[in-house]
């Protein structure tokens, strides 16, 4: 059976859930249901980071220890993924003792295989990044992610001989162009390796910071945030089985924002070489969320929440918008306008009406008994047919992009289709000639049909809204599975339910 194994970011604890962990673990969930919906076997792992001095920092603004801060926020975490339904396997906390102990094995083989070093390095330092800087990568003298000056600090340090597997790494992604997609990122990496790569510090002294995994060759230092925080990968699916980390690592795709490209497309790769594992398979690394602070927004504040946005609006309506305004790869902006007319035009209007619209006449016309099709179909029912495999081909072939935007489209354009099927067909305008009942009938049902290949396709982005819709047709889960074809979905005699409302229509106030 073939494999995936699917990763969001291990999020940091100094911060609650918000819009970017929220893209990143929707699009991992809508990935693992569409391959799981495709016949693929799927782990999906996610997961909490929280060691380091930033979480040193945000547990002593809280008066708190490190470990019960993580444990709050972790929790946070978590539980907001199990309210949002993510389908993730395995929860990882860097503190499980487990990861703890893959994290110095595989230092400790490292540093047995001579590629840890210890040596004495003189750098800036920017503590919001954990890292040093060269002047190079500052803008204007100062850290580009945190508009702050970096510290100059001089100490006796760990480091791991990065330099040394430079040439592979170039070799690697050159020779294989879906190691880092989408392309502009790749070239982005290779244009960073052109010049000679610096061996990597790995450690910090005890002296400076206590939160963090001791090296098991020296306890007085730690071990550098990213060196350990991105072991998670393998120590998760080790921890699982060596049968389940012998099937699903070299399966690996690591979903991310460009935020942390250079840890998973240089650091990363490097230290997988050096513990001697193979590497992954893909980085899909996406654009950022920016905030629109448009009138209506101010209510959310700077920072969106998902748990307040499923509250209001539902969690179907945030993944909507979440996958169908951002283009892989590039930013995106958020506001609460552009989310409100999105949710009115697409769910509302068009799946929402045509759903009610549809079960309305059913049970009006024929107590919600599915009618019999003829056997020939007119031109429009063929189309209407046509327009839903169309859909379903176009959907695979972008998701193999992970053009998520796209796929939605395709789809939505086969539910604009049954609309205009209804106009073009005018049952509610037939139905008043007896004669003409036999082909409404046929109408309606070429539409059941529509909304039921539509709730399929849309199950994986969508998956309340598709577990819905199987209710409101009266589908067992098991006649949900797999796909039929059109006119065998359904039944005559099989009676479907009077309509509900998908999507209420959120009215615009200021309040909203
Ligand atoms: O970097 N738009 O954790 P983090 C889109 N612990 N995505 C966003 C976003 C935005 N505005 N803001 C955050 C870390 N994200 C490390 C990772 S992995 C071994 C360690 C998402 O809490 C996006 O996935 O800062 C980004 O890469 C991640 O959150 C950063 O999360």
């Amino acid at each position: 059976m073939e494999r995936v194994y699917l990763t969001t970011p291990l999020y940091y604890v100094n911060a609650e859930p918000h819009l970017g962990h929220t893209y990143t673990t929707v699009i991992a969930d809508t990935l693992k249901r569409y391959y799981r919906s495709e016949g693929l076997e799927v782990f999906l792992l996610t997961g909490t980071d929280e060691h380091g001095d930033k979480i040193a920092q945000a547990a002593r603004d809280n008066g708190m220890e490190p470990k019960a801060y993580a444990d709050r926020i972790s929790a946070i975490f978590r539980s907001t993924w199990d309210q949002c339904g993510i389908s993730y396997d395995h929860f990882i906390r860097t503190t499980d003792a487990y990861h703890q102990g893959t994290v110095r094995q595989i230092l400790q083989q490292i540093y047995d295989a001579g590629d840890i070093y210890f040596g004495e390095y003189g750098g800036l330092y920017c503590f919001g990044c954990e890292r040093f800087y060269t002047e190079k990568e500052l803008v204007g003298g100062k850290c580009p992610d945190h508009q702050k000056e970096p510290t100059f600090i001089q100490e006796k340090n760990y480091f791991f001989r990065m330099r040394k597997y430079q040439e592979r790494l170039m070799e690697h992604i050159r020779s294989h162009p879906d190691f880092i997609c989408p392309e502009h990122y790749r070239t982005e990496v290779l244009a960073f390796l052109r010049e000679p790569l610096e061996d990597l510090c790995i450690s910090r002294p005890q002296s400076r910071l206590q939160w963090g995994i001791p090296l098991p060759f020296d306890t007085d230092y730690v071990t550098y945030v990213w060196f350990d925080a991105l072991i998670n990968y393998v120590s998760a699916l080790q921890f699982r089985g060596e049968e389940v980390f012998r099937v699903f690592w070299p399966k690996a795709h690591h979903l991310i924002a460009k935020d942390i490209l250079k840890p998973h497309a240089i650091y990363w790769p490097t230290m997988l070489m050096a513990a001697g594992l193979p590497l992954y398979e893909s980085l899909h690394v996406h654009g950022y969320w920016i905030m629109e602070l448009g009138k209506m927004s101010k209510s959310l504040g700077n920072v969106v929440r998902p748990l307040e946005m499923k509250e209001r609006y539902g969690m179907d309506a945030f993944r909507y918008f979440l996958l169908r305004d951002m283009v892989f790869g590039q930013d995106a902006t958020f506001s609460l306008e552009a989310f409100i007319t999105r949710v009115n035009a697409d769910l509302a209007n068009n799946l929402g009406n045509l759903v009610s619209r549809v079960l309305a006449m059913q049970q009006r016309y024929f107590a919600g008994e599915v009618q019999p099709l003829g056997a020939d179909w007119a031109r429009e029912d063929q189309d209407l047919r046509d327009g839903f495999a169309r859909a379903g081909s176009e959907m695979r072939r972008h998701m193999q992009e992970l053009h998520f935007h796209r796929a939605l489209e395709a789809l939505w354009a086969a539910l604009d289709h049954a609309n205009r099927y209804i106009v073009q067909t005018s049952p509610f305008v037939l139905f008043k000639d007896p004669a003409k009942r036999a082909r409404v009938g046929e109408i309606l049902h070429h539409l059941l049909e529509a909304i039921r290949a539509a709730a399929q396709l849309m199950s994986p982005f969508l998956p309340e809204t598709a577990g819905r819709i199987r209710t409101l047709l009266n589908l067992s889960e098991e006649a949900w599975e797999e796909p039929p074809s059109w006119g065998q979905g359904l039944t005559p005699g099989h009676k479907v339910q009077p309509p509900k409302v998908l999507f209420p229509r959120v009215e615009v106030s200021a309040d909203s």
